[in-house]
């Protein structure tokens, strides 16, 4: 099933020049009612009539988190206060969050994207959905639940915490979907088998997880112990929220909604527009917002867009997984290194839980990766030659795929933290000095 066949499989000429009037209606919009643009555009030297197609996207300036924080809180809401219905806000480590203020029709088009992702992902009107991202400022819970309304299938408004009762909630209410992120699925599936509920015991079968970034091998160990069938759903909240582009039955890269959220790769240090097929930075131009629209915004997501056909008969343009973050990515000893690298080893190895804790510092002038990662309970034991074996091994894999070395600390069954939202992974002591 497609939600809309004329959006979603509209011929390429025809969404070029749907994104070319409406890129130009939008630059309009924002020179006349964002001081932040117009300022800029002007010191560019550029006019809204300079843009007379989508390809024209280059000349326009980009967008960063930083300009969202520079002009807290509503710098750059472009819409006046009186039409904002709803405010969302992201977190951030430091500084101050970003505000995204919704107009009634921004709401309607993030309702309707998100309509089209649950039903690629196979959701249908008899469905009962469970919504577990968090509900509130984060834009996860009221993103995913309005889709499912929209959609017309039962929304179960979990949201995050007591685990234990959602659980009991998915066994008696026959709950048949569910939209987390990919690690809370899989505390979901141990915190099942300590109830000794079984998954067959439940009825799962689709699963929208996103909000992280998360490996082939973490779908099929979470597909695996929920007996769910799980899609990728990806989307930021200065763009919309969940809802910028899906996975679709092929499972070979996300559509992207792209007749509102234009796509685009560059090379983050030339900041020139690469072709498809390159991997590089993901910018979105919001095409249809009226709230707070942004221009050519810069996501610092590291993926690759394709545009070959795709056998599900959308005609949309489809990004490879986040395969990184060009800020949070690692350099060590002057290597990079992904946090997702890390955890493909580890799932390939059935000693361990999908459970890891990157730890880096700086010793002299040596950095160094310590890796903690939880051992199976039934891999535990006092023998200590066993132990070392293990952590030799992980040692030695970890080595090819890195190429550095790193420290491997074996930890016992749940002594890492869980997360109901996003993991923490990494932590850099390098930042602390
Ligand atoms: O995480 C929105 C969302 C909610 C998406 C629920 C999907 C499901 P933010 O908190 O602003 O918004 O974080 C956005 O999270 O730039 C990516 O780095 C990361 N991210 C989101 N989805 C995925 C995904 C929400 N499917 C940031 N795979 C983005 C990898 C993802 N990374």
């Amino acid at each position: 099933m497609i939600w809309n066949p004329a959006k979603e499989c509209m011929s390429r000429d025809e969404m070029h020049a749907l994104q070319s009037k409406r890129l130009q209606k939008l630059v309009n919009y924002v020179y006349h009612n964002t001081p932040f643009y117009r300022n800029k555009m002007q010191a560019m030297d550029i006019s809204p009539e300079d843009i007379k197609s989508i390809d024209d996207i280059v000349k326009l300036p980009f967008t960063t988190k930083q300009d969202l924080r520079d002009n807290y809180p509503y710098g750059l809401q472009a819409a006046p206060s009186s039409e904002i219905v709803r405010v969302h806000a992201s977190s951030g480590t430091t500084g101050n969050p970003t505000i995204v203020g919704y107009t009634r029709k921004d709401l309607a088009v993030w309702s309707e994207v998100m309509a089209r992702a649950l039903t690629s992902f196979g959701v249908t009107r008899d469905d009962t959905f469970s919504v577990s991202y968090g509900y509130g400022l984060f834009t996860g819970g009221l993103g995913a639940h309005y889709g499912v309304e929209n959609l017309g299938a039962t929304v179960i408004p979990t949201s995050t915490g007591n685990t234990e009762k959602h659980i009991r909630l998915i066994r008696d209410l026959k709950i048949s979907g569910i939209a987390c992120t990919p690690s809370y699925a899989l505390y979901l599936a141990e915190t099942l088998e300590k109830m000794g509920i079984s998954k067959d015991d439940i009825n799962l079968r689709i699963g929208a997880f996103g909000a992280e970034p998360w490996t082939e091998n973490m779908r099929k160990e979470i597909e695996q112990r929920l007996g769910l069938k799980g899609y990728n759903l990806y989307g930021l909240s200065e763009i919309v929220g969940p809802g910028v582009s899906y996975e679709c039955s092929e499972q070979n890269g996300s559509h992207v909604n792209e007749d509102h959220y234009y796509p685009e790769i560059i090379d983050p240090d030339t900041l020139e527009q690469l072709p498809y097929g390159t991997t590089g930075e993901l910018v979105f131009t919001t095409l249809t917002k009226e709230g707070m629209p942004l221009l050519r915004y810069r996501t610092k997501d590291l993926c690759t867009l394709y545009d070959e056909e795709c056998a599900c008969g959308r005609k949309s343009v489809r990004m490879g997984r986040i395969v990184g973050r060009s800020d949070d990515m690692l350099i060590i000893r002057g290597i990079n290194v992904f946090p997702s690298q890390v955890e493909s080893v580890i799932l390939e190895m059935n000693e361990f839980e999908p459970q890891y804790l990157l730890v880096v510092e700086r010793k002299g002038n040596l950095d160094t990766l310590q890796v903690q990662v939880e051992v199976r309970k039934d891999f535990f034991s006092d023998d200590i030659g066993r132990m070392l074996a293990m952590k030799k091994r992980l040692a030695d894999k970890l080595k090819s795929v890195l190429s550095i070395a790193a420290d491997i600390k074996l930890m016992e069954p749940n002594s890492i933290a869980r997360s109901e939202g996003k993991s923490k992974r990494v932590i850099d002591n390098r930042m602390l000095k």
